[in-house]
Formats: structure tokens, sequence, C-alpha cells
């Protein structure tokens, strides 16, 4: 019984912050991203009556609190079940503002759902994969995708796949250091303490409508411009939230700077953050070689990933 699945993490556009059901695990918005291809996680599962219990590697490193793992797995199986061993390797820093568990909880639950030979649609592995990380379910599909809020659940949707539009990604990575506040709580306290988010919530669905219909014109301007306006808002949650939540560090602001250079040169590209200090460009194809390069100057970017968008889980076994 052993199933290998491939997936990538997202990168929101129009965010995620915030949930109406902690319980649930359901968002507070609908939020746009892109599934990217270059990055990725592995996970290799088997079941085995042999165990004592689930394990977990992480590139080769046993884990210790494995609790969202085997509550997942139990949600998918029961708890009358073999224990899993599963080894996850992924290519790139994790927790660290990558989305590693958005390409890590989507892997694993399509990998349980092939080894269960439950054949679950799209809508069932998105609302699975959501409920134990948010930004999981956007990564069942590829290209540009919308995650709307609906009644108890939330429905994805690929607005455009990546042969429609091929946008290009270059990540900054200014430190791979794990998080020092993980998303879910820092979420939390903003809800509980910034006196911004009612608006962030209630203005959401303006910039999704706005980004939904620059996406539509693949008018790269236009979603450029609700993009760093909507990834800004969700930091000024942040730093509004008691005790405030600084994601960034000096050379992130350096590369923001750096890629408003670049517009006023006119380069196609623009920036967002997510809950982490890394930079993602996001460009055209003809641009990307430029931004990388400028990028790559900068000091305090440590390395630089770049990517297209993907097309979403790869079942390998
Ligand atoms: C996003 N982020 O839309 C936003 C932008 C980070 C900043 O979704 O609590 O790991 O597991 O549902 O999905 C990161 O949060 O949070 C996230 P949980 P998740 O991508």
């Amino acid at each position: 019984m052993q199933s290998i699945v491939r997936t990538s993490p997202n990168i929101a556009l129009i965010k995620y912050w915030g949930k109406r059901n902690t319980i649930k695990n359901l968002p507070a918005v609908d939020s746009i991203s892109i599934t990217l291809d270059n990055l990725w996680t592995e996970m290799n599962v088997i079941f085995s009556s042999d165990l004592s219990n689930d394990e977990l590697f992480i590139n080769e490193k046993k884990q210790n609190n494995i609790s969202r793992v085997k509550n997942c797995i139990d949600s998918i199986c029961g708890e009358q079940r073999d224990y899993a061993s599963i080894m996850s390797r992924c290519n790139f820093p994790i927790s660290a503002g990558l989305a590693s568990s958005s390409s890590s909880f989507s892997a694993l639950v399509v990998a349980i759902n092939s080894l269960m030979k439950k054949k679950w649609n799209t809508q069932l592995l998105a609302n699975q994969a959501g409920s134990v990380s948010g930004s999981a379910a956007r990564s069942i599909l590829g290209g540009i995708v919308k995650l709307n809020n609906e009644p108890e659940k939330i429905r994805i949707t690929q607005l455009l796949s990546p042969n429609d539009w091929p946008l290009r990604v270059v990540i900054a990575i200014t430190d791979k250091k794990e998080k020092a506040i993980s998303s879910s709580k820092a979420m939390k306290l903003s809800a509980d303490t910034s006196p911004f988010y009612s608006s962030w919530v209630e203005d959401q669905n303006d910039d999704i409508k706005e980004a939904n219909s620059f996406i539509s014109k693949k008018d790269f301007e236009g979603l450029a411009s609700i993009s760093e306006h909507n990834c800004m808002k969700m930091h000024s949650i942040m730093w509004t939230t008691r005790p405030s939540i600084v994601y960034w560090n000096s050379t992130t602001i350096d590369c923001m700077h750096a890629i408003r250079d670049l517009q006023r040169n006119g380069e196609s590209v623009f920036f967002t953050i997510d809950a982490g200090p890394q930079i993602k460009a996001i460009c055209l194809p003809e641009n990307e070689e430029k931004i990388a390069k400028k990028l790559n100057e900068i000091k305090g970017v440590q390395s630089i990933m770049t990517s297209g968008l993907g097309s979403g889980p790869i079942i390998e076994k």
C-alpha cells in the first residue's frame, strides 16, 4: 500500500488572512493564487500493519509533532487503520513564507485518497486539504486558481491554465529560518486585535472582482496594481495586530524598492510577500532574466528560485 504524489506550493495574489470558522478551518475571505511548478513537495505514503505508530520524515529528518498529519489521515481513513510511514521531500525552505504547507497537505490528501481508492473529486480534495491548511486547497488545481467561500465549505475554480497565461515567478530568498509565529496563530491574533481587520474582510470581494476581471483580460498591469495593493493591505493588518507581526526583514524592503525601480524602467513585474521575508516577483517571461539578475545583486539575498505555473498534483505511484 504505497502512493507517491508530487504537488507544488501556490502563491496568493489576493490573499487569505483570517478564518470564519477555526474548527473547520474555513477562511474568512475568498482568495486567488498561482500554483507553481519548479518548487515542489513529494510525499511518499506507505500504510503498513507492521508499524506501531504513524511516522513522518521531512527531508529524511524524523518529526516529533505530527498531530496535524495524524488528524488529516484519521479524517479520511477513520481511526481504525494501519499506521502510515510518510517520507516527505521538499526542494525549497519549509515554514519560511514559501507556502510549504500548501504543497505538503495537498500532496498528503491526494496520496491518501489514491491509496484508499476513494476517487474524490476536485472539490472534496480541496475541502479536505483546506480543512488542514487553508492555502493547501488551492494547490489541488494548477494555473490561476480562485477559492470561493460557500456555506459550510469552499469551492475552487481554475481561472486560467498555465498555457493560457504563462506567467513567471522570481523568488528572492532573504532568510531560510522558520517563521517566529505560525500563520494560524498570527491570523487569530490579527482577527482579535487589528482595528482594520473587519474592513479587510469586508473589502476583499471588491479586490477579488477586480483581479478576476484583469485575469480574464490577461491585463498584467491591472493585475499588478490590485495584487500589490491587496498584499500591502494584508501586511498592514499584520503590522497593526497587537503585538504587531512583521514578517519582513530589511532585504525584503530593499527588494521591494528594486522592483519599483524595474517598474519605473518599464519592466512588467510586481511583488507579493506572504507570511515570511521572501519576496516573489511575478513577471512576464521576457522580463524574467533581468529581474532575477537585479534581485540577485541585492545585499542580503541568499538565493534566487524561479518558477512557471504548474498544472497541479502529479500522482507518480
Ligand atoms: C495565502 N497565507 O493566501 C496567505 C497569505 C500566508 C499569507 O495562507 O492556518 O498555512 O494552515 O489555514 O494556509 C498561509 O496560511 O494557514 C497563508 P492555515 P496557511 O496564501
